[in-house]
């Protein structure tokens, strides 16, 4: 009786954990495959090879591109190298990448620099804040930029309890954020749970000097984060579940959902195209290919336009699709004056005039 109680135990347990991967496979989108899709003229930059997971551009056209990451899980082209902050001014006719110096006082055998965000303060000054991840800790790096020195200054270094498994974040004033945390767990196995489970508990946390605390919360794996170009909205990416949040921003900085925009893939790093407030979303079609890296069959890239956010059915359309022979997990997008650029995890970066 013993061993039938155990046989059916283990039978049941088997069938679960069959149930949990085979859930977990379609949610990495396992056998989901792209079409290519080019808009215009389209060039890989020279010079970045390892990573352009994050990019920011300034109303100037300046744009910040954080490179080299690496991520538990994830492969890394250059496990050992630092990461760095390269700059490519999108006004140039043929806009080029060149690594930013980063100034003494800040650990830059160490730096992993992950989401970013500038923030442009009252007297012109442009700040950029970069989520780091030194010995796979989370902190908030702060850094003014200087541009006749091309250079960026060491500030500040923010870290809290709750900052933990920091993906994405969005300045909204000086030293006040939205962060994203993508895990739960920050173990490694542990985490790697939390995906098979699926559980929802990652949050959007709101940064303050006097204030931090959970605004949002209940996402499978927050990840990228920006706001609308009136300030008025929040634009969440959940990796895992497919979807964007649109989320009102209350006067106290606590975020109310408006709407979810399902998507088929998987939702990384967002951007608002500054002409039309559309949303830009950097995504990966097939996850799994990203977790299981073969160079034989890559993961691909893919880029979507979501117009008319606020309406009742937003507009979802692809700027962008490769099947990973050019473009490897692309994870933002970002556009200035009909110049698109489009980073990835571990991989390049691409150009596009529109
Ligand atoms: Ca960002
Ligand atoms: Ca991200």
């Amino acid at each position: 009786m013993g061993k039938l109680v155990a046989l059916t135990l283990l039978g049941v347990g088997l069938a679960l954990i069959g149930e949990r991967l085979l859930a977990f496979s379609k949610r990495m989108n396992v056998s989901r495959e792209v079409k290519p899709v080019e808009p215009g003229n389209c060039h890989i930059i020279e010079g970045i090879e390892t990573g352009s997971e994050d990019i920011d551009i300034l109303p100037s056209g300046l744009a910040f591109i954080s490179s080299g990451l690496k991520y538990p899980g994830m492969p890394s082209f250059a496990p050992d190298e630092p990461g760095k902050i390269f700059l490519m001014d999108l006004k140039e006719k043929t806009p080029k990448a060149q690594a930013l110096k980063i100034s003494d006082g800040f650990d830059k055998a160490s730096f992993n620099p992950h989401g970013i965000s500038t923030f442009v303060d009252k007297d012109h000054t442009v700040y950029l804040y970069v989520v780091n991840h030194p010995h796979m800790k989370s902190t908030v790096e702060i850094f003014k930029f200087e541009e006749q020195e091309h250079s960026l200054v060491y500030l500040k270094t923010i870290k809290h309890k709750l900052l933990e498994s920091v993906n994405d974040i969005v300045v909204l004033g000086p030293e006040q954020f939205y962060a994203t945390r993508d895990h739960y767990f920050t173990n490694f196995f542990l985490s790697l749970l939390e995906m098979l489970l699926n559980l929802d508990w990652t949050y959007v946390l709101f940064y303050s000097p006097q204030e931090v605390k959970v605004v949002a919360k209940g996402f499978s794996s927050a990840n990228g984060i920006t706001v609308s170009l009136d300030k008025k909205y929040a634009y969440v990416a959940d990796v895992t579940a497919k979807n964007i949040h649109v989320m009102k921003i209350k006067d106290n900085w606590d975020l109310t959902q408006q709407k979810v925009i399902q998507l088929d893939t998987l939702v990384d790093n967002l951007s608002v195209d500054p002409a039309t407030g559309d949303i830009l979303a950097g995504c990966h079609p097939n996850a799994m290919k990203l977790l299981i890296y073969n160079p034989e069959d890559p993961p691909g890239a893919e880029v979507l336009r979501i117009q008319n956010v606020l309406s009742k059915k937003p507009k979802v359309s692809t700027v962008y699709a490769n099947d990973g022979s050019l473009l490897q997990g692309s994870t933002v997008a970002s556009i200035y004056h009909g110049k698109l650029l489009i980073g990835t995890i571990f991989h390049k970066i691409l150009y596009c005039e529109l």
